[in-house]
């Protein structure tokens, strides 16, 4: 969407921005998309992160299981990119949003922790489904720390340990073939089949039970708004979607009435 949104966009923004407008509650899930323009590489989008890597490879307990020194190794160079991404106009609308406007709820497949960075109240902090770059757990004693520390994964002693017990930590991130952590999930679906709008952002909606959410919002008799910049399995059953950058996007979408 260039910044002068065309007459077809405009229609759509309008739509959305009215669903949005008379709805009480709005559930935000958001994926990787939304933080492309803060400079964080996209999964399966181009230079996505599993283009060098395969998932199976490095996000799966397996995967650590076998050789823990690439999974930190590969997790120290997210955490290092992600350090010098800031929250972008997406991120900041959503946690405005949140702020001003009660019942709206983010809740996001993100592990970067920009949406948090961007809240500026509780009400604005994100429910992050797959956990956190920025927090790590010890294979042992399950204990758990927030962790913006420089991964040294030369070798597997130099990898990063609890302080506790001195056992292994691996990263607090929901692996593939992991459940998520059931009190979040058990939220996100209540959030969704609250809610008379689901926005979607910045998603491919192929990884479950995250994408699952938007369904349970339409079956609950609300609406999904998508934002993205190209097709996703959710574009065929959405209310209104909205090809563009979600920078752009965004923030159109939730703009005082008078703007
Ligand atoms: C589980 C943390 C119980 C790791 C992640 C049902 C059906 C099929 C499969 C399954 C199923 N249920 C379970 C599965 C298996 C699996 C799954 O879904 N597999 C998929 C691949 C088919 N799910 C699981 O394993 C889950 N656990 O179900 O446990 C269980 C256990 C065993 C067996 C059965 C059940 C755990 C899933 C969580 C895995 N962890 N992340 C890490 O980050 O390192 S998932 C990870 O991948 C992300 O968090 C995210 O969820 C997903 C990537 O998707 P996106 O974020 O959407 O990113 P992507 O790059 O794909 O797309 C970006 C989009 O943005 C694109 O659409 C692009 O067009 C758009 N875009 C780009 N730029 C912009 C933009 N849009 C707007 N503006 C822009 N500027
Ligand atoms: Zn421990």
């Amino acid at each position: 969407m260039s910044a002068t949104p065309d007459r077809a966009t405009r229609a759509g923004v309008e739509h959305a921005r009215a669903l949005i407008g008379d709805a009480r509650q709005v559930v935000v899930l958001t994926g990787a998309g939304i933080s492309a323009e803060s400079g964080v590489p996209t999964f399966r989008g181009s230079g996505g992160l599993w283009k060098e890597y395969r998932a199976e490879d490095l996000a799966t307990p397996q995967a650590f299981a076998r050789d823990p020194r690439l999974v930190w190794e590969w997790y120290g160079w997210r955490r290092r990119v992600v350090q010098q991404c800031l929250p972008n106009a997406a991120h900041v609308a959503l946690a405005t949003a949140a702020r001003e406007r009660g019942g709206v709820r983010i809740v996001t497949q993100n592990v970067d922790g920009l949406h948090a960075t961007a809240a500026t109240v509780p009400q604005a902090l994100p429910l992050e489904l797959h956990g956190s770059l920025f927090r790590s757990r010890c294979t042992r004693c399950g204990g758990r720390w927030d962790d913006r520390g420089e991964v040294n994964a030369a070798t597997r002693d130099t990898l990063p340990m609890c302080a506790a017990c001195g056992g292994l930590a691996r990263p607090d991130i929901v692996w593939f073939g992991e459940s998520l952590d059931e009190a979040t999930l058990a939220q996100a679906m209540q959030l969704a089949a609250g809610a008379a709008v689901c926005l979607v952002v910045g998603t491919s909606a192929v990884v479950y039970p995250a994408a699952g959410l938007a369904e349970v919002t339409r079956r609950h008799g609300g609406s999904v708004i998508e934002v993205n910049v190209a097709d996703t399995p959710l574009s065929g059953t959405a209310a209104v979607t909205l090809r563009g950058p979600a920078a752009v996007v965004v923030p159109h979408l939730l703009a005082p009435a008078s703007e």
